[in-house]
């Protein structure tokens, strides 16, 4: 089964970033989810644009940014002058005025362009933006911190995407409370890629290469 997994950086242990990113891509991690807060759109602060920047020099793995700040077109540069074509930037539509204008600069940078929607936010007020993005994040838990519960109902959203990824375009993937018994059901349904923090990867006392080993041989 094919499938990518993410590593949300947010949950590493930032003392010795240098030596996660290291562990994380020896492991055999697909890429890094770098979860960027502003303490408004949520009420966190998590990882910010300098963690960013040190985590696109350590590694050669794409960047997978997803930004919950509140107007993010008046900083979208900041961000992409320092990543890589090909990095992915997810914004939320909810805390844009204008988000279609956000994703013309990302897609223009050359960068991959996606959407991180809320639980609460509903299939229909994204179907537009769903004719422009690459990847649709879908956020299973609500957003600003890691170590939630999962929200059961996001689950009808999920089936409603997947009904429409192919005709319109774009890939699905998941952020939130991710357990290997999510990956097993949802794999094989079309989810593309799964964001791997506190319930799966991090915090475990085990080799992250693995705990990844662990999910790559899981019996679908
Ligand atoms: C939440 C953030 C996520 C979390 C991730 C953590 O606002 O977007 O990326 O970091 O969900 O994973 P877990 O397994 O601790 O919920
Ligand atoms: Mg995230």
């Amino acid at each position: 089964m094919q499938f990518e997994l993410m590593a949300s950086m947010m949950c590493a242990d930032c003392g010795h970033l240098e030596r996660e990113v290291r562990d994380l891509e020896a492991g055999g991690i697909d890429s890094f989810h770098i979860d960027i807060m502003d303490g408004r759109f949520v009420a966190n602060f998590a990882m910010s644009l300098n963690d960013m920047r040190y985590i696109a020099q350590a590694s050669s793995k794409p960047l997978d940014v997803h930004l919950m700040i509140e107007h993010p077109n008046n900083r979208i540069g900041l961000f992409l002058e320092n990543l890589r074509p090909g990095d992915t930037v997810y914004i939320h539509p909810e805390a844009e005025y204008h988000p279609s204008t956000t994703l013309q600069a990302i897609i223009d940078a050359g960068m991959v362009p996606g959407i991180a929607i809320n639980p609460g936010t509903s299939v229909e007020t994204i179907t537009e933006m769903l004719r422009i993005v690459k990847k649709v994040l879908v956020m299973s838990v609500n957003p600003g911190n890691a170590g939630q519960m999962f929200l059961p109902y996001v689950g009808k959203k999920i089936t409603r995407l997947l009904a429409i990824k192919e005709d319109m375009d774009f890939e699905i993937y998941w952020d939130g409370a991710c357990s290997a018994d999510k990956i097993l059901e949802y794999a094989p349904k079309g989810i593309s890629g799964f964001v791997l923090g506190t319930t799966l990867l991090f915090g475990k006392g085990r080799p992250y290469g693995d705990i990844l080993q662990d999910i790559r041989e899981l019996k679908f």
